[in-house]
Parts: structure tokens; sequence; C-alpha cells
């Protein structure tokens, strides 16, 4: 972690020695969110996309199928936002799931 020196506002620090005391703060930087989403394509099966929104996203059949439908409709939507390597987990799952059905649905990431 960068370590960001910083003048202290008065004329004595700790040690009790007059003149410009550098105090060190530790920088903790939030770990960066990426968005999974999915896409459209006129091959998938629309029940196909439900079950992987269930599956793999913890969506229940309600919210599953209206995302799907605005993949249907706009093209893509992001399904969830995660760390970089949970993303990259559900990514995998979800292209895995898909070849192996021989579907042509394809799920990718990008940071936020
Ligand atoms: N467009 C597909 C169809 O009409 C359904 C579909 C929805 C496919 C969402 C992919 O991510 C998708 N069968």
């Amino acid at each position: 972690m960068p370590v960001v020196p910083h003048q202290m506002s008065g004329e004595f620090d700790q040690d009790g020695e007059q003149g410009v005391a550098l105090e060190t703060r530790t920088k903790t930087k939030r770990p960066p969110l990426y968005k999974v989403l999915l896409l459209n394509d006129d091959y998938t099966p629309m029940e196909f996309v439900v079950v992987v929104l269930e599956r793999f996203f913890g969506k229940n059949h309600t919210q599953a199928f209206e995302i799907m439908l605005t993949v249907h409709k706009k093209g893509m939507a992001v399904v969830g936002i995660f760390s970089h390597e949970i993303a990259e987990t559900k990514v995998a799952q979800v292209m895995d799931f898909s070849r192996r059905h021989q579907h042509p649905l394809q799920c990718t990431m990008e940071k936020e």
C-alpha cells in the first residue's frame, strides 16, 4: 500500500521536538468491482437463460425471467457486480454451461 506523508498541523509531534512533523497514513484502496454482462443472441432458448440466472446468479424465477427479457429486448444486461475473482468464476461457469449445452450464449465482464 502507498504511504503518503502528511504534514501535521501543530508545531510539535509525539517526540516533543520542534520542526515539521510528517505523519504517515496508510491509504487502503477498495478493490475494483466488475460488472458481469449477459449478451443476447438469436438461438439460446429463453428458458435456458432463465436457468442460468437462477443457477449462477441466485435469482428467483420471476427476477430471472425479467432479466432474460431485458437482455432479449435491449441486447444485454448487467446481471451482477462482483470482485474480479468472483466475476471471472461466474463468466467461466456460464460459458462452460452454455458450451456443454451447445448454446451460443455469451457472458462477459467489465470494470465498473
Ligand atoms: N434472444 C433469444 C431468443 O429469442 C433469448 C435470449 C435471451 C438469448 C437472453 C440470450 O442472453 C440471452 N430465443
